[in-house]
């Protein structure tokens, strides 16, 4: 084989893995790419796969040598000074974790820290409820869905966070989609949801978003959430919740944790994802829950179980030091107070945010109706822009943002809002770029 081009060499090999064709010669050693003498790869024909959508544009933000570079991408939070913001609650916890000599290096249960699960459980649905807590949230979620519920296929709304429409077929559970968002109104098609959910079949699993809806900041009114609930339970469907954004939508952690505790007050099960990355900035510590509301503990230690069987090959038990800072902050009563002013003085920066780029554009005369950036809730803005005006600001104004138009509203300062606003307005009105 030796003096082939890497091509041929390639095609040989590949027809040779293809066909499971025993020409391997015991002793023999010819040139070959595991035996260390052949320049090729047996991984050659990999591809290079695309950045993240909403990950890779701060790969792109970090590249970009531009002083006047906003990242507006990823959900993360950062302070006026365009910096990220470790909270004080968790400095003050990861302190006292430190300084606490009987804290260990043990691996965790299966499911997680136990305080932390239950505690976790508290938050979302109030006090006193009854409820099995588990970790790992949507991936866990949905092949516990895949193996044990008699109807895997998951509804989703259009749009959703991208990442869903990965997760569940990934986990063994199709994805099917609802209507949401109306472009038109920029607000919520309720109708258009309401018949979707009608049509999808008794007994389907329902995505929804808790609050802060990712990425068009449209959230359900109460009076509409009643009337998302009918249809749910009347069609015995299975509501699936993703909270990743408590206390950032309203600034209070119940008020945000509204949907999920109506469902849960009707005495229907359910299963709910949190994530502490937002709004304890746990981002790195990857740190989230899922909790099963069961109809009976019977029935939660029996999914209990078997929830052990679906993490235990998948990472085995998770990280503790996330879920021991969560605890320590749900657990204290001074660190839990602390928490809820810096959570609402996060979610208040982001409000102001949305005024002042409101008045920017407004200021600017920038043609359109922006009354959406006001009404919108959460972390982002779905502007309402499109993929090409979106390419112009990247190019133009060193403005990184998803291709969905989708800004995140926290990582805006009073600063860069004034930037922000010239590389909208040109945007909307063709105008060349001030490269
Ligand atoms: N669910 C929703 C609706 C989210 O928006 C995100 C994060 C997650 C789950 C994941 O949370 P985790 O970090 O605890 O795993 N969405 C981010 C980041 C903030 C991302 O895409 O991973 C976003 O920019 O959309």
């Amino acid at each position: 084989m030796s003096g082939s081009t890497p091509e041929r060499r390639m095609a040989t090999m590949a027809a040779h893995l293809r066909d499971g064709e025993e020409t391997a010669k015991e002793g023999l050693i010819v040139p070959w790419p595991t035996a260390g003498v052949a320049a090729a790869s047996v991984f050659e024909h990999i591809q290079q796969a695309p950045e993240d959508p909403i990950l890779g544009v701060t790969v792109a933000f970090n590249k970009d040598p531009s002083p006047m570079k906003v990242n507006l991408g990823v959900g993360a939070y950062r302070t006026e000074e365009g910096k990220p913001l470790v909270l004080n609650v968790v400095r003050q916890a990861e302190e006292r974790l430190l300084a606490d000599r009987t804290q260990n290096k043990e691996y965790q249960p299966i499911t997680g820290v136990a305080q932390f699960n239950k505690l976790s459980a508290q938050l979302i649905l109030g006090a006193n409820r009854c409820a099995l807590s588990g970790t790992g949230a949507l991936r866990v979620g949905a092949e516990f869905l895949a193996k044990h519920y008699g109807k895997p296929v998951i509804y989703v709304p259009v749009p959703t966070w991208g990442n869903h429409n990965k997760i569940f077929p990934l986990g063994g559970v199709p994805v099917k989609p609802y209507h949401y968002y109306d472009p038109k109104t920029r607000g919520l098609d309720y109708q258009g949801m309401i018949d979707d959910l009608r049509a999808a079949p008794v007994g389907a699993v329902v995505l929804l978003h808790a609050c802060a809806h990712n990425p068009t900041g449209v959230d359900p009114t109460e009076e509409q959430w009643e009337g998302i609930r009918k249809v749910i339970r009347s069609k015995q469907q299975l509501p699936f919740f993703d909270c990743a954004y408590q206390g950032f939508a309203s600034g209070s952690l119940d008020t945000d944790a509204h949907a999920v505790r109506s469902f849960v007050a009707d005495g229907g099960e359910c299963l709910i994802a949190q994530s502490y990355a937002k709004n304890m900035g746990l981002y790195g510590e990857r740190i989230g829950a899922l909790s099963i509301v069961c109809r009976s503990a019977a029935v939660a230690s029996r999914v209990d179980s078997q929830l052990k069987l679906v993490i235990r090959p998948m990472y085995s038990s998770p990280p503790a030091h996330g879920a021991l800072i969560a605890a320590s902050i749900l657990s204290d009563r001074d660190l839990f107070a602390d928490w809820t002013v810096e959570l609402k003085a996060m979610a208040d920066r982001i409000i102001s945010m949305r005024h002042q780029l409101y008045d920017t554009l407004k200021a600017r005369g920038t043609p359109g109706d922006w009354t959406h950036i006001l009404k919108q809730i959460g972390m982002f803005t779905f502007t309402g822009l499109n993929p090409e005006q979106v390419q112009f600001m990247t190019r133009e104004y060193h403005i990184y943002m998803t291709l969905d138009g989708r800004i995140s509203m926290a990582g805006l300062s009073t600063k860069t809002i004034p930037h922000l606003a010239d590389a909208i307005n040109a945007a909307v009105l063709g105008l060349q770029g001030q490269s």
